[in-house]
């Protein structure tokens, strides 16, 4: 018999501060950004009851999962309609109603879930995402080694947007902040190890841009692509990860120091075109302190265990909200009433 898992989430309108000079108004499942982890065994049946306390219409796109069990209605020949697709395979979830998700956990890895209405900006720029990790019934040998888990989702923002709630999204208009777990530089967090760690990143690229993300002082041995194992893993100091994409990456902490985790590219190391900010971090080894200088980059604040759902991930399955991703609530009580004098005219 398979496992069963059933969680609540709901959908809130809230702001965040992405970086210190950047709060912007997002789409937050559980009221958060990053998503609450899902953390399940392979072959689980999961049961998500999404309730959408927005005044726009959502959904939810399990990324990766293949939707073949059917969990739901036997007369139907799969569970595509779990798929959360507007329009395709559900009417999309609107302001005020519940829509009950069922799936069997059968792909496995570093999958993710993301609102799949007006992709570009509820995605791409209103913080709809989160991690759905699934833990494979046979783990590889060298899985069997990770004793920290480093979950990093990439995305990008739009100041111009950041007030305009339900507007913005043009592919053709560029972001201008960048982040990891929804948080520029300096609000980043130290990855925090100890000699003899074997950690694995897990990178997701959950905005619209592209992400060369470098690490110094080590190589990273890919090991999974899209969740899915590599028949050969490779070595790299830098990865692309593209829209969409997630690569795990394997490596042993044996070169004690501090050592900064970047993307590449340069817009992306800044917050609105000034250094430093964006997808910036350090790997910060126990005991080992920053060269402080007049020009330093500034002392990472370092309050948040779970950042990249570290402590979470050593629990027993099951959903994780964390509270330092929690946004501030919006005043939407005006708009909220305009929507429903708008939709009761039609
Ligand atoms: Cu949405």
């Amino acid at each position: 018999m398979p496992r069963t898992g059933e969680f609540e989430l709901t959908i809130e309108e809230r702001k965040i501060q992405v970086a210190p000079d950047l709060e912007y108004q997002v789409f937050a499942y559980n009221g958060q950004v990053p998503a609450p982890l899902i953390h399940v065994k392979e072959g689980d049946d999961v049961t998500i009851h999404l309730t959408n306390n927005t005044t726009l219409p959502h959904t939810i796109h399990w990324h990766g999962q293949y939707q073949r069990a059917n969990l739901v209605d036997s007369t139907e020949p799969s569970n595509w309609k779990m798929d959360g697709v507007p329009g395709v395979t559900q009417k999309a979830v609107q302001p005020g109603e519940t829509f009950t998700y069922k799936f069997r956990a059968e792909k496995t890895g570093s999958t993710w879930y993301h609102c799949h209405v007006n992709v570009s900006e509820h995605v791409g720029m209103r913080g709809m995402w989160g991690p759905l990790i699934v833990d494979p019934a046979k783990p590889t040998k060298l899985e069997k080694k990770v004793t920290k888990d480093v979950i990093m989702m990439f995305s990008s923002w739009d100041s111009n947007y950041a007030e305009k709630l339900g507007s913005g999204g043009s592919p053709v208009e560029p972001s201008n902040y960048f982040s990891i777990n929804g948080r520029s530089f300096p609000t980043t967090q130290p990855i925090n190890v100890k000699k003899g760690d074997v950690v694995r990143f897990r990178m997701f690229g959950a905005g619209g841009e592209l992400h060369s993300i470098h690490i110094h002082g080590h190589d990273m041995l890919i090991t999974h692509k899209d969740g899915l194992p590599l028949p050969a893993p490779y070595y790299a100091d830098t990865i692309l990860v593209a829209p969409g994409e997630r690569y795990d990456a394997i490596m042993e902490m044996n070169n004690p120091g501090i050592w900064m985790v970047h993307d590449h590219i340069d817009p992306h190391v800044t917050n609105n075109g000034k250094h430093d900010g964006g997808v910036m971090t350090v790997i910060a080894y126990e005991g080992m302190m920053p060269v402080m200088s007049d020009d330093s980059h500034g002392m990472l604040p370092n309050d948040d265990p779970d950042f990249y759902y570290s402590e979470s991930m050593k629990k027993p399955y099951g959903m994780y909200n964390n509270e330092h991703f929690a946004g501030a609530p919006l005043q939407t009580e005006g708009r909220r009433e305009r929507r429903r004098e708008q939709h009761d005219a039609h």
